[in-house]
């Protein structure tokens, strides 16, 4: 059964995209979609009427409202039936997704709005627990001996674990030459045609640090929750 799909976020490059990469991987249509152009309204007034009061939310034809990028993932894993059946490997899978989603903060409010000397104390104060989870993930994926975290296809685990060590590059792009292995592994996700279609298409996150702006249709917008 086709089912119509809204994913309802911000201007930010963060909890969104696991969710997006995964879309086109699977090749289900969904509607992307700001949260202003949804409702109509500004963010401060519709968050009230927001399940768990943030955003990515997946609507599911007009009526489901499923928050929790993780709830998203996995509901979509479904969907395209490349859920992980073992019960073993779909809990390794699901600790690898969960310990790649931690990086979220403080990782993607810095890259997308710190400024100036807080971007570059947020970015110092953070390297030891990135360095730490990214050593983590690069034991993991050695240990499998798979091209991706679980299989030799990508699963939810390894789109979210993308998006995270992707952002790191406009962190620090130094960071991740430490981890060969998961270079690699960025590599072969960005080298998948649906993903890499979208990848070459998505609004490019400019001047991290500085004054950070999606380019979206060709103009830069200010990251944030608010229309512009
Ligand atoms: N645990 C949630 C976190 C969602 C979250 O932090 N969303 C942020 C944007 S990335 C948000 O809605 N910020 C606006 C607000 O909190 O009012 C998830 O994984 O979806």
């Amino acid at each position: 059964m086709k089912h119509k799909l809204e994913l309802i976020y911000f201007k930010m490059r963060a909890l969104g995209e696991a969710p997006r990469l995964i879309f086109h991987y699977t090749e289900i249509d969904y509607d992307d979609v700001m949260s202003w152009d949804y409702y109509d309204k500004e963010w401060s007034d519709v968050k009230p009427e927001i399940p768990f009061k943030q955003l990515p939310m997946l609507i599911v034809d007009k009526k489901h409202k499923i928050c929790q990028s993780m709830a998203i993932m996995t509901f979509v894993e479904n969907l395209a039936g490349i859920n992980i059946t073992d019960p073993i490997l779909n809990a390794k899978a699901n600790a690898i997704m969960q310990s790649a989603h931690e990086l979220f903060m403080p990782l993607n409010p810095t890259v997308n709005f710190a400024t100036g000397e807080k971007f570059i104390k947020k970015r110092d104060d953070m390297m030891p627990f990135l360095i730490s989870r990214f050593e983590d993930l690069d034991k993991a994926i050695k240990e499998n001996d798979k091209k991706f975290f679980i299989f030799d296809e990508p699963r939810a685990c390894d789109f979210v674990t993308f998006h995270h060590l992707d952002l790191s590059k406009l962190l620090d792009p130094s960071l991740i030459k430490k981890f060969p292995r998961l270079e690699k592994f960025l590599e072969d996700i960005m080298s998948i045609d649906s993903v890499k279609f979208y990848l070459e298409s998505r609004p490019e996150l400019i001047d991290v640090s500085i004054e950070p702006k999606l380019v979206i249709d060709g103009v830069p917008h200010p990251t944030g929750v608010k229309k512009t």
